[in-house]
């Protein structure tokens, strides 16, 4: 077993970011439950998560939208003055090309060049509002795709991606990566531009040296081994982040773990796995991408967060070198019941003693519930609901 100081140091540098839009209401394509307290502004959503960060201690940093997050009329310094009041900073910009009517036929895949300018125009945008708000990431999702067979080139379409994404990477300031997000279907419903983790992982080398790959554990299909895929992209040095959520059918975005938790702690043993074949990990964005629109936000989030915490620790507490000398015996059972070990250990009392040697509450949910937080965002925020959305 991994020595408890080990796993303390571990949670120390697990920060997970958190998405500005899981904090709005936001609903299915039937609609949307309005709650009372979800954020209606950016500074309110940056608000929120800092109350998450609070009592958490583990998620500094915030991914915004550009167009739900910085409408026209924004102001730049009112985000950043809000963000250091609440003790948190801006995380990735997620530029918006999927909502507006002039991506019918898609954003940078478009066969109208005029479009495909405005889509790259737009990332060029987020990337500039980025440097000003202090992110290192641009953090690209496409809903381009075909919905019938015969509809367009996919190799055409393979071209211009590409070629959208170099110009894109070649606009990034030089502390900035690319991350590079896929998912099999919806809105496209035949033929997604960016698919699976292979067309991804080829567009991100195309793009450049800086533009990696991002997991959204929601965006594969039911039988998909993710943590193969994560496993392969880390030896290939091409993982760059992930989305946490969980989902029973499709991308249901509900709360991480809360259907397969063994999934989420196979995807951190292969993280500790690289770790331990190589001594060290590379940089990983571990983001929220979660809009459950019945939960409370808030306390989806933090659920969400301990989850992580909670699955992350398990992962850490996998006794490598006795999985490696019974894997050299070919031992099945004894392979597997190393690692079924781990996953049983009941974490909480180790995440216990890591939140209070930082001070934090030992249970978040319960402080959360008992701050009046929510009570009093329901009462400032209840009327006015001008800045929602409805998608997720
Ligand atoms: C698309 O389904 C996605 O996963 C992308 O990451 C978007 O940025 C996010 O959801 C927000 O809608
Ligand atoms: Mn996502």
């Amino acid at each position: 077993m991994a020595k408890h100081d080990t796993v303390l140091k571990r949670l120390d540098e697990f920060k997970i970011e958190l998405p500005s839009w899981g904090f709005a209401n936001t609903g299915t394509r039937f609609g949307k439950f309005i709650q009372p307290a979800a954020a209606r502004t950016v500074e309110e959503k940056i608000a929120d998560a800092g109350q998450v960060h609070k009592l958490t201690g583990a998620c500094p940093t915030v991914a915004v939208h550009t167009l739900w997050d910085f409408p026209k009329g924004q102001s730049i310094a009112s985000v950043l003055r809000t963000a250091k009041k609440h003790g948190v900073k801006i995380g990735a910009m997620n530029p918006n090309v999927f909502e507006s009517q002039q991506y019918k036929w898609g954003s940078l895949t478009n066969r109208s060049e005029q479009i495909r300018n405005a889509a790259l125009a737009h990332i060029r945008d987020s990337i500039d509002i980025g440097r000003q708000v202090g992110s290192e990431f641009i953090s690209l999702w496409f809903a381009d795709g075909t919905n019938y067979p015969g509809q367009a080139d996919i190799i055409e379409r393979k071209h211009l991606m590409a070629d959208a994404l170099k110009k894109a990477h070649d606009a990034m300031a030089e502390n900035m990566t690319m991350l590079v997000e896929y998912k099999p279907f919806e809105p496209a419903f035949y033929a997604t531009d960016i698919a699976d983790w292979g067309m991804a992982m080829i567009l991100a080398r195309a793009a450049g040296p800086r533009a990696k790959v991002l997991v959204d554990t929601g965006h594969h299909y039911q039988a998909t081994n993710i943590e193969q895929i994560v496993a392969w992209l880390l030896d290939d040095n091409m993982l760059g982040g992930f989305h946490f959520n969980d989902r029973k059918y499709a991308d249901d975005d509900l709360t991480l773990g809360s259907i397969d938790p063994y999934q989420v702690f196979r995807i951190f043993h292969e993280i500790e796995n690289y770790r331990f074949r190589n001594g060290n990990l590379p940089a990983l964005a571990y983001m929220v991408d979660q809009s459950h629109n019945l939960k409370p936000k808030i306390e989806a989030m933090i659920q969400t967060v301990d989850t992580a915490q909670q699955l992350y620790t398990k992962a850490c507490l996998v006794d490598r070198k006795a999985l490696a000398a019974s894997q050299a015996k070919e031992d099945l059972v004894g392979s597997e019941n190393i690692l079924r070990a781990a996953f049983f250990t009941d974490t909480r009392p180790i995440l216990a003693d890591w939140r209070k040697s930082h001070g934090l509450p030992t249970d978040p949910i319960d402080a959360h519930r008992s701050s009046g937080y929510e009570r009093r965002a329901a009462a400032r925020r209840g009327a006015g609901r001008s800045a929602d959305h409805s998608f997720a």
